[in-house]
């Protein structure tokens, strides 16, 4: 069984990157080992009610210990890549306190991943924030963008070109929206103006570390990934049309357009002059440094209506979805991407950075037969290869997740993976899902 991709594909090319993706909080484990200081996820994972179950990082995969068996599985079903990324609590556990054992971690880690032919790509911030810079304001504290610079350039400096691909953050808008305007996230505040702050921090903090991460590690590719969940209207009616263009205006281009022209949406801060940022003369120059791949992370569509005395209001739909409950629309794939290159002239190359289905079955005599997530996974291809065919340059698809882990918010209660974790034994067991990537990418004719 392998994917329904015709022979002429573009995703059959060999230099098209095929990669696997985790984050160091929804994996590792080892929370209080070889030093690690505590995060905003620990903490927040500690107050009542805030994730299901009551459940933390512990023991997530152990992929802290693990791990050389975790990149022996990636690489005998054929990937190219493994993205993962960096806990800075382990490597800053004190502030200026640079922990030896946490940059070992990650260094044995990305010699792991040279020695078996594995292309290494990092984040340096997938959301466990220091908990100290949490109790200063966390991202709302122009501070922690400098303090996040620092750290920037202290991995790099250790771990160099051996990484080809930097990404500085994973998804500003869920450090920013879902932690400070939804609450959703840790550290779980409920106030507009706080995350369109954060927002700017976050990107404050991108712009502030490239100039020494590209010092640092010449020869790789820096960029960085942010989510999408565009939007589309209800009905046809002007209103609802005009709601989804604002949604999009505010979660996604509120995010990507500074980097590329320097300025914040229009439409938003026409509408929201009281929720703007506060800006320093010369930070949208910082913003705006270049960066040479955008990582776009794909899950789902968002459907709304124009809302009363809101800007857009989501509209539940009655559709196919995944078991999270979010609707499966690959459409909205190949139609987010091909927007972007008709909105911006200077889009650099993408990287599918994310892309998976929570698919929950569970293990039964010795498999796992996900056959939603197989074709989740077969659709969604099929989108991107159709963004490629009307011009996008897309160089490669991650997909989320390597394996089962914790799903913040949702605890251990959501499966991504493509290799099921049983947390009793850490057994893994590769899914139906992980057999047709394999098939896949074994079948690839190397064009
Ligand atoms: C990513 O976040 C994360 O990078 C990763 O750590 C995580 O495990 C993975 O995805 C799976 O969640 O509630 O119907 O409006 C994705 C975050 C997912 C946020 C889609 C917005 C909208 C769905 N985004 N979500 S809905």
């Amino acid at each position: 069984m392998s994917f329904n991709l015709p022979d002429h594909s573009p995703l059959r090319r060999k230099d098209f990157l095929f990669g696997v993706a985790t984050a160091s909080f929804q994996v590792e484990g080892a929370t209080e080992e070889d030093g690690r200081g505590e995060s905003i996820w620990d903490r927040f994972c500690a107050t009542p009610g805030k994730v299901l179950n009551g459940d933390n990082g512990m023991p997530a995969c152990d992929h802290y210990h693990r791990w050389p068996a975790d990149l022996d599985l990636i690489k005998e079903l054929g990937f190219d890549a493994y993205r993962f990324s960096i806990a800075w609590p382990r490597i800053e556990p004190e502030p200026g306190v640079w922990n030896p054992a946490g940059f070992d971690f990650y260094d044995r880690l990305v010699d792991g991943m040279l020695e078996r032919g594995l292309q290494p790509y990092a984040t340096l911030y997938h959301w466990d924030l220091p908990q100290y810079l949490g109790e200063r304001g966390g991202w709302v504290n122009r501070d922690t963008a400098y303090r996040f610079a620092d750290y920037a350039d202290k991995v790099t400096e250790r771990l160099g070109d051996r990484v080809l691909g930097y990404a500085t953050l994973n998804e500003p808008w869920c450090s920013a929206f879902l932690s400070y305007r939804l609450g959703i996230h840790a550290p779980g505040l409920k106030d507009d103006r706080l995350g369109f702050q954060a927002a700017h921090h976050l990107l404050l903090g991108h712009g502030l570390a490239l100039p020494a991460m590209r010092r640092n590690a010449p020869k790789a590719q820096h960029g960085i990934v942010l989510n999408f969940t565009p939007a589309y209207p209800a009905t046809d009616s002007a209103d609802d049309r005009l709601a989804a263009d604002y949604s999009d205006e505010e979660n996604s281009h509120f995010y990507l357009q500074p980097l590329l022209t320097g300025e914040y949406p229009e439409a938003v801060r026409q509408r929201h002059p009281e929720l703007m940022p506060t800006v320093y003369p010369g930070d949208m120059d910082i913003l705006k440094r270049d960066i040479d791949f955008l990582g776009v992370n794909f899950y789902t569509r968002a459907v709304v209506k124009a809302g009363e005395g809101q800007d857009y209001e989501a509209v539940p739909q009655q559709a196919e979805e995944t078991h999270i409950g979010w609707e499966i629309y690959p459409e909205a794939l190949t139609e987010l991407i091909t927007g972007f290159k008709d909105r911006y002239a200077n889009l650099p190359p993408i990287y599918i950075t994310e892309n998976g289905a929570a698919d929950n079955t569970e293990v039964e005599q010795g498999e796992v037969n996900d056959s939603l997530r197989v074709a989740y996974y077969d659709r969604h291809l099929q989108a991107v290869q159709h963004a490629i065919e009307q011009g996008v340059d897309v160089r490669g698809y991650f997909a989320w997740s390597l394996m089962d882990n914790f799903e913040w918010a949702e605890g251990y209660s959501q499966r991504f993976g493509i290799v099921h974790v049983d947390y009793e034994t850490q057994q893994r067991t590769p899914k139906a899902s992980a057999r047709a990537f394999s098939d896949w990418l074994s079948d690839r004719s190397g064009m």
